[in-house]
């Protein structure tokens, strides 16, 4: 038997493995606190990606552009990689390489990405799908904090709560067992669509997509008005009051009320509620959060907290729920655009002299900050743009905004490389496909939502023919002229430079001990010698379960305020298009699908693309329950089969974004960008819907 956590969302379940004749089998870990014995569909069928019947187990490569991928062997694979990269950097400079990364890639891979963009490339152009992700959260919550770690507390600390106000997060469906702890706690959910999460909720409030920063603006105007700011609180912890509570003012609550579509009485009740309660908490997720507005949206809810004196007590706070499995640490070491390991701004000469020290390297030779990553995925391939894109744990073609223009962007590359273990959509466009190993065949580090650093542990062995991420990146360093020892591809030795390079950074890892990573050592998870591993730990010092508790990190030791005033989504609905079109998730399915579109029992609950429309809307629109229905935006169209569904907004529909061909709900999605955090506009752009003829078809059946 084999503890481990779920190769999937930012809750990481631990997960107990047993090998039998059979394969492997998945159950819980009855003793790991944040899931306690559960786990949803994905995490119990987990292993039937480990044996995908399609599963990538020799690198893969085209004789000539155009023509179909075809087996090679490793060498081979690897020496064209490397010839071709050494070809493009001296032609077009370091720059015309571009990395793509993913919030699922374990610390020790997440790190050695970014330095292998850094120092074996030398290129300043690499960025990650959190930025799809964590970003608007994480910009607004170091501007409060000054420091961003996405729980502040652990998760178990939601369980003595007495209400939680949870803002664009279906927590029912996205991370099933967060909801035990919460089944104390009356729920006040914020989503435009009665969510599996909504059905529990004591109030739920359903603003049209795109107003929550109207509506957290109104509650924070209600919750003053009504006398429920805590002004010791206020006082003593935090700064900046005078200005938000300036732009709050505007936002009485029938002006709310008119923009949002939240009722007056529900507002104050639900800033009742939150002021009644002991203990309570706000939680924002990507409903919130994935908008062009996203940073001032989460600023605003923060502000509402802050009002209220929550961040920072005991059993009370704010925090924003991660998403993916390694999301955030996937966000500490290194391979988005603007950081350095530990959370350090690749802009700040002492962070690029420590990190440069760690490395070996002149910290005059690392590069800027490059572009985020819907800019750098736009720019591959035009005038000036990259050339070569390395992709390493994410599947753009299916889960990029305004989809169709990324898959031309890519088509335009000299070399797309793409490291995957299922040929997913973009493993399909690639000109090279190198098979790497998955969860159960591999060890190393995860950082979950509460910033606890979990094991991962091997427990098969992987195919014939596939090889380690680290591996791949040793060896395409080698090509590059590297020396071999600076790539390690041991994870141990990874992790250990890793908490040299974190040392003294916001996010340090330093106190983390080796021994944690050994074979026999059950646990940086269970509990090591001073408790569970939570950032920050530094060396010689304790881990930090509970941030904040008696000042914040700026350097005043208060939290901020941030005055934000209220915009409209980038795009309105209007005559050609009359709908608000929101995206997100199901149970079943997984990000764009590309492991658990291979899933039968995945594939049974929700196999298709739909779209959810109000019966009175479908009727108008000539939409039949059960029939397909074309959902048109001014970037395209996608397909997807009507769900009529009474309890949603008449203005509104929704669609899951799993799927892949003419069932991608990204072929509609708006890229507008938010201007601190470079978020895209995921969650609101206008539609019209369509009916379509019984001979057309979603494409979600392809894998
Ligand atoms: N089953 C499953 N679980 C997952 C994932 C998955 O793909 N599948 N992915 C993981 C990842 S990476 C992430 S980031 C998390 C995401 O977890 P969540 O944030 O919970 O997931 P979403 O479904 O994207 O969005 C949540 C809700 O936001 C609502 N919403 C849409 N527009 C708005 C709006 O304008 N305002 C508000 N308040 N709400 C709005 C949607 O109706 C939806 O119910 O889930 C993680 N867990
Ligand atoms: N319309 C719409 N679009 C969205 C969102 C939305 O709400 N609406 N949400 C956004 C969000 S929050 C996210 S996080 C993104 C996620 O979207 P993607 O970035 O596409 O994420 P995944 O589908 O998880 O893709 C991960 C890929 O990497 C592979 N992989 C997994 N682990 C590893 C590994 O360790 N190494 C390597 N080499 N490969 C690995 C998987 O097989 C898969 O092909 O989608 C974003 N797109
Ligand atoms: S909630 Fe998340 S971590 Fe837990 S079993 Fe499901 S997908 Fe895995
Ligand atoms: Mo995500």
């Amino acid at each position: 038997m084999t503890r481990t956590h779920c190769p999937y969302c930012a809750l990481q379940c631990g997960t107990r493995l047993e090998v039998s004749p059979q394969g492997l089998t998945v159950s819980p870990d009855e003793d790991f606190p944040v899931n306690a014995g559960r786990l949803c569909l994905k995490g119990w069928t987990a292993a039937r990606v480990l044996a995908a019947p399609d599963r990538l187990t020799s690198p893969l490569m085209r004789p000539r552009p155009g023509t179909a991928q075809r087996p090679v062997s490793w060498e081979t694979a690897l020496d064209h990689v490397g010839a071709e990269l050494r070809r493009i950097v001296r032609a077009h400079g370091p720059d015309a390489v571009a990395v793509f990364g993913g919030g699922g890639l374990t610390n020790e891979k997440a790190y050695t990405l970014g330095k292998f963009a850094r120092v074996a490339l030398g290129t300043s152009q690499i960025d990650y799908n959190g930025r799809f992700c964590m970003s608007s959260a994480a910009a607004a919550g170091s501007a409060a904090f000054g420091l961003d770690r996405g729980l502040p507390f652990p998760v178990t600390d939601l369980a003595s709560a007495d209400v939680v106000l949870l803002a664009g997060a279906n927590v029912a469906e996205t991370m099933p067992p967060l909801m035990q702890h919460l089944a104390g706690a009356d729920l006040i959910v914020v989503d435009p669509r009665r969510s599996a999460t909504a059905e529990r909720a004591a109030l739920h409030l359903s603003p049209a997509p795109g107003t929550d920063l109207a509506l957290a603006l109104g509650l924070l105007h209600a919750a003053v008005v009504e006398g429920h700011l805590d002004h010791d609180y206020v006082a003593q912890r935090t700064s900046g009051f005078d200005e938000a509570w300036r732009r709050a003012a505007e936002w009485w609550p029938e002006r709310t009320e008119r923009v949002t579509g939240v009722p007056v009485a529900d507002q104050f009740a639900a800033v009742r509620m939150l002021a009644a309660a002991k203990r309570s908490y706000v939680l924002t997720g990507r409903g919130a959060e994935q908008h062009s507005k996203g940073t001032d949206t989460v600023s605003a809810y923060i502000n509402l907290a802050l009002a209220l004196g929550m961040p920072g007590r005991e059993g009370s706070g704010y925090g924003c729920l991660t998403g993916q499995g390694n999301g955030q640490g996937g966000r500490e070491h290194g391979q988005k655009a603007d950081q350095l390991p530990g959370y350090r701004r690749i802009t700040d000469p002492a962070a690029r002299a420590h990190v440069a020290g760690v490395w070996g390297v002149d910290p005059g030779d690392l590069p800027g900050a490059g572009p985020s990553g819907y800019e750098l995925l736009d720019s591959l391939g035009r005038p000036g743009g990259p050339r070569a894109l390395l992709v390493f744990g994410s599947n753009p073609v299916v889960s990029a905004p305004a989809a169709r223009g990324i898959a031309e962007r890519l088509a335009a590359l000299d070399l797309l490389v793409v490291a995957d273990f299922v040929p997913s959509e973009t493993v399909r466009t690639a000109d090279v496909v190198l098979p790497v190993t998955q969860w159960a065949e591999e060890d190393g580090t995860m950082t979950n939502l509460e910033g606890r650093v979990l094991r991962r542990r091997r427990a098969i062995d992987p195919p014939p023919g596939v090889r380690s991420d680290l591996w791949v990146l040793r060896e395409l360093a080698v090509r590059l002229g590297q020396p071999g020892e600076r790539f390690p591809d041991d994870p141990g030795d990874v992790f250990a430079e890793l908490r040299r390079a974190s040392a003294g950074g916001l996010a340090d890892y330093s106190g983390i001990e080796p021994e944690y990573l050994g074979s026999t050592m059950d646990a940086v998870d269970a509990a090591g010698p001073a408790g569970p591993a939570y950032w920050p730990y530094p060396a010689g010092g304790t881990p930090t379960p509970r941030l904040f508790l008696e000042r914040f990190a700026h350097d005043d030791g208060r939290a901020r305020f941030r005055a934000v005033g209220h915009r409209d989504a980038a795009e309105l609905p209007d005559g050609t298009y009359p709908l608000h079109a929101t995206t997100g998730r199901v149970l079943a399915q997984y990000q764009s699908g590309a492991q658990t579109r291979r899933v039968p029992e995945s594939m049974e609950a929700d196999g298709e693309a739909f779209v959810e429309v109000h019966p009175d809307t479908a009727r108008r629109n000539g939409l039949t329950e059960g029939r397909l229905a074309r959902v048109v935006s001014r970037r395209g169209a996608t397909v997807a089969r009507v769900r009529t569904v009474a309890s949603l907004r008449t203005d509104t529909v929704f669609l899951p974004f799993h799927f892949p061909g003419a069932g991608r709900a990204n072929l509609i999605t708006n890229p507008a960008l938010d201007p601190v955090s470079r978020m895209p506009e995921f969650k609101v752009c206008a539609v019209r819907l369509e009916p379509l003829g019984t001979g057309a078809t979603t494409g979600s059946g392809e894998l």
